[in-house]
């Protein structure tokens, strides 16, 4: 899954894909690289990121989901919003990819309407105040506890199971050692039977472990990107898709026998 900001103040891309053409561009470029996915977002949820309108939202996202899935690509919408899934379905949207895990009254019913796959990401807290003090006593049961919670809260409202794929949420309300126990244990969650995604690419954990700023972390993320692949991870959400096409290629060739 590559990462398509729209968002001008999103902490990695810093605005530089609020160009449309320059998105398109970029989604393509992502595609050839090898992404099966295109990401599109349009607020940012990074800690203390300014709140975005529904209307200023989705004129961000939906021209770009719209060209997107006319070419034929499955394009997933990186949102909170039941108007805004609403809208980015209706435009040819196939995913709905949501950080409060469908939580918000109505955002279920439009992944149903819309006969959309679903991502269902685990965050404690808000985005503004997230990262304060986050705390568990077991971070990877509470994790895998709330996710198979909100799958069979999914399923209930009419998600097929096949179609929800479950996220621990690095980086949402949780410190580098919750974020590292999650990615050991990622297992736990692999075993729940539903696909998981894992979204690494170039957070701050990266940063503080590889001592490196936002944009200088491509290795760091293709380091973690194959981590949790080898614990069972089915997508991978990056920034860096041709390296991380490369490093699975290389490490899968060596895996398969
Ligand atoms: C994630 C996400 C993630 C899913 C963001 C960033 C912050 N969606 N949206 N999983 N992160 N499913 O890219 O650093 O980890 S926005």
């Amino acid at each position: 899954m590559g990462i398509l900001n729209v968002t001008p103040d999103s902490f990695s891309d810093g605005g530089r894909f609020v160009d449309r053409e320059r998105a398109l561009a970029h989604a393509h470029q992502m595609i050839a690289d090898g992404a099966d996915i295109i990401d599109v977002g349009g607020e940012s949820t990074r800690p203390g990121a300014s709140p975005v309108s529904v209307d200023e939202e989705q004129a961000r996202v939906v021209p770009l989901v719209e060209a997107l899935a006319r070419e034929g690509l499955l394009v997933s919408v990186d949102t909170r919003k039941p108007d805004v899934m609403k809208a980015a379905l209706a435009a040819g949207a196939g995913m709905v990819n949501d950080v409060r895990a469908l939580q918000a009254p109505g955002a279920a019913e439009a992944a149903v309407a819309g006969r959309a796959a679903v991502c269902l990401m685990h965050m404690q807290g808000e985005p503004r105040t997230m990262q304060k003090e986050p705390h568990y006593a077991d971070v990877v049961t509470e994790v895998r506890d709330f996710l198979v919670g909100r799958a069979r809260a999914s399923e209930a409202a009419g998600i097929a199971r096949e179609r929800i794929v479950i996220d621990p949420g690095f980086g949402f309300g949780k410190t580098v050692a919750h974020n590292l126990a999650l990615l050991r244990g990622l297992r736990v969650l692999v075993e729940t039977g539903y696909p998981v995604l894992a979204g690494l690419s170039r957070k701050s954990m990266l940063g503080a472990l590889a001592d490196r700023d936002v944009n200088e972390r491509a290795s760091a993320s293709v380091a973690a990107a194959l981590a949790a692949v080898a614990r069972g991870a089915a997508i991978v959400r990056v920034h860096d898709v041709r390296e991380t096409v490369d490093a699975l290629k290389v490490w899968q060739a060596i895996e398969t026998e």
